[in-house]
């Protein structure tokens, strides 16, 4: 049994002072800080786009939150955020990076977005995570940081998918909650389709 944290998207854009803020985003630092010595492996993945990225609104003058059809696939629009090399692409200032040993870019498509960790969202291309956790030996992923009902749903959704043993660390994951219930309802399909919702205690072996 290898275990891997998997950390997802811990980025300054996403803190609650970034360009696409995540309510309570940057308070998961110091418990994911506190898991990192836990486990045998800690990989990270990084959204990174390229400027003008096909998510961003403010490509066709349309407003975040709008739907538009992006080569084939549905696509919420986003404000710019998580520019290749910019501030708001850098971790969130506290994370213990030195723990990270592989670091996934996501994203970097200009024509397609990149929930997963794994593949881009038309699962035509792969970031090459996979083959890292091959190369290790990994069975087990734990998997916390942003956004519950984005990233972290699509990375755990196919986590499972590909054999993985799937744990979600639910209070060390925050929700972007664009409707209040999406938390609530990622975490029901994680669920039902075979991950663990655990709280961070269980690893830390803490009552
Ligand atoms: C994310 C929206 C757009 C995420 C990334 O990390 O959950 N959400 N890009
Ligand atoms: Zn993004």
């Amino acid at each position: 049994m290898t275990q891997t944290l998997v950390i997802v998207d811990v980025q300054n854009d996403f803190s609650p002072s970034g360009a696409l803020p995540v309510p309570d985003g940057d308070s998961i630092v110091t418990v994911i800080n506190r898991l990192m010595p836990c486990f045998d492996h800690v990989v990270a993945t990084q959204d990174w786009h390229p400027a003008g990225h096909g998510s961003f609104a403010s490509v066709y003058h349309l407003s975040p939150g709008e739907m538009i059809e992006l080569n084939g696939i549905q696509q919420i629009l986003w404000p710019d955020h998580c520019v290749q090399s910019s501030w708001g692409a850098e971790f969130i200032p506290g994370l213990a990076t030195h723990h990270i040993e592989y670091i996934v870019h996501k994203g970097s498509n200009p024509e397609v977005d990149s929930y997963s960790g794994f593949f881009d969202n038309g699962k035509r291309q792969t970031t090459g995570l996979l083959d890292y956790l091959k190369t290790i030996d990994s069975d087990e992923l734990y998997i916390v940081g942003l956004a519950t009902d984005y990233c972290i749903l699509f990375t755990a959704l196919d986590a499972v998918e590909l054999g993985f043993k799937t744990y979600v660390i639910q209070d060390a994951c925050r929700a972007v909650n664009l409707d209040p219930d999406d938390e609530e309802k990622a975490l029901a399909k994680m669920a039902n389709a075979g991950c663990k919702i655990i709280h961070s205690r269980y690893v830390l072996n803490e009552s």
